[in-house]
């Protein structure tokens, strides 16, 4: 049966603002207290969608998630109305306040970790939320992307849901943003590859200085047995150290793949030769085709300030494929000319489609953390639901429930103001109108 990669990119939430909250992520210490427009995010996150729709991609839709995140303030000793918590937070805990407000659910290259149906024991997609430990503010949006996922991919006979791994520092997972899928077609099975950035339980192996390693060895291993996986098609390497302490916190900040192809950095991977010949040893039925940047062209800094390996290829033909990338490659002109070196070589990357993400890009977001891959057989396309797959019309009611909902301007004293909260449950509970998803945020369980 002929199967397709589907993209589901996350809507950017109305609470979008630079808070500086993760550790390790150098675009977004960097924007700390800066002004941002949710209503721009939203737009520039929107539009990708439709650009790559309307080139004949299979494109799903995400909602947000409830933020400000009234439930989590109470659970951390805020009381009263939801004016009282949000004031109090403002004035004696505003980290919190940040934290409870962050509209990270945005990259869904982190909401979980995707295993198609060809590769898992069950003959099922199967789904693992990421606990998303290593960031506080990241940790609380587990459960309702569980809920999401539930619902869009709600067939019993097609998806297993698992629940996010334990919530503790052993176990630290951060979805798709470190784990590829290497195959000759969509249809059949593949190589799953999973990068981690520690080994946890043990301290003889190689691990950062500077900046934390978020994705366990060991959550790695514990997705690819709930997921089914044949171990003779599952690798898994470390990510090199040095380069998370420059500021490459996911895998997918400095390599990105699809089907046959892996695009990566001459040091992504610790044993980076021993990597390849894992792949290629594990992929049995086609040539593994590497395109490896150096050091002397691109450097790690500019790997991390232009997000050129956080892109997307996406498959055009059997051997044709189109790099999505940030504007940023397009402002550093070595990464440009980069670009069009690899244009004007015989190589499977054909086209490259430039999108202006900088509201996302400003907090270390670019093309491939907005969207989480789902390879899709036709009848699990079929039972996928129908309401959050991209059409012309759902752009258009998307597009103007943005303009009415978000605002333009959003600072850190904005967080506190009690309209806000009110103007994003009612946007919410509009959109899971238009998703037709139900109830699906804490906010609408609390009215039942
Ligand atoms: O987890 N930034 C996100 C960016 C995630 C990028 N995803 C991938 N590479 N797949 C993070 O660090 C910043 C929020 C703030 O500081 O306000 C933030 O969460």
């Amino acid at each position: 049966m002929a199967a397709i990669e589907a993209n589901f990119d996350g809507i950017v939430g109305s609470t979008h603002n630079y808070s500086g909250l993760s550790f390790g992520n150098i675009a977004a210490a960097g924007n700390a207290g800066k002004t941002s427009n949710p209503k721009k995010a939203a737009l520039q996150g929107l539009e990708k969608m439709k650009a790559l729709f309307d080139l004949g991609f299979v494109q799903g839709v995400l909602p947000p998630q409830e933020r400000p995140d009234i439930n989590t303030l109470k659970r951390l000793g805020f009381s009263g109305s939801h004016q009282q918590i949000l004031r109090d937070a403002a004035t004696k805990a505003p980290y919190l306040l940040s934290t409870c407000c962050a509209a990270s659910s945005m990259w869904t290259a982190n909401a979980a970790t995707v295993s198609p149906s060809p590769d898992c024991a069950d003959g099922k997609v199967h789904f693992t939320p990421a606990n998303l430990i290593s960031q506080f503010h990241r940790s609380q949006e587990h459960k309702t992307t569980a809920n999401i996922l539930k619902k869009v991919f709600d067939h019993p006979d097609y998806f297993v849901h698992h629940s996010a791994l334990p919530g503790h520092p052993v176990y630290g997972d951060e979805g798709a943003a470190n784990h590829t899928r290497f195959c000759e077609n969509y249809s059949g099975q593949g190589v799953e590859f999973f990068v981690f950035g520690q080994h946890s339980t043990n301290p003889q192996w190689p691990k950062p200085q500077k900046y934390p390693a978020r994705q366990t060895f060991e959550a790695s291993q514990a997705i690819a047995r709930l997921h089914q996986l044949d171990s003779k098609r599952a690798v898994f390497a470390q990510q090199n150290p040095s380069v998370i302490d420059q500021g490459v916190f996911h895998n997918d900040v400095i390599a990105v793949g699809n089907r046959q192809l892996l695009l990566c950095h001459e040091q992504a991977f610790i044993h980076q030769k021993k990597v390849y010949a894992d792949l290629q040893n594990a992929l049995t039925h086609c040539q593994l085709d590497i395109i490896e940047v150096p050091q002397n062209i691109i450097s790690v800094k500019e790997v991390a300030s232009s997000y050129l390996f956080n892109s997307q290829i996406l498959s055009l033909s059997e051997d044709k494929s189109l790099l999505v990338v940030p504007l940023e490659c397009r402002e550093n002109q070595r990464v440009w000319r980069y670009l069009q070196e690899l244009l004007a070589a015989n190589n499977s990357i054909s086209q490259v489609k430039v999108f202006d993400l900088r509201q996302s890009m400003s907090n270390g977001g670019g093309p491939a953390c907005l969207r989480l891959r789902v390879v899709l057989n036709e009848q699990e396309l079929a039972a996928t639901h129908p309401a959050c797959l991209m059409s012309d019309a759902l752009y258009k009611q998307l597009a103007h429930w943005i303009n009415i909902h978000y605002r333009d301007e959003l600072k850190f004293a904005d967080l506190a103001d009690p309209q806000l909260y009110m103007e994003s449950k009612v946007a919410l509970d509009e959109l899971t109108q238009i998703l037709q998803l139900g109830s699906i945020y804490p906010f609408q369980q609390d009215i039942k």
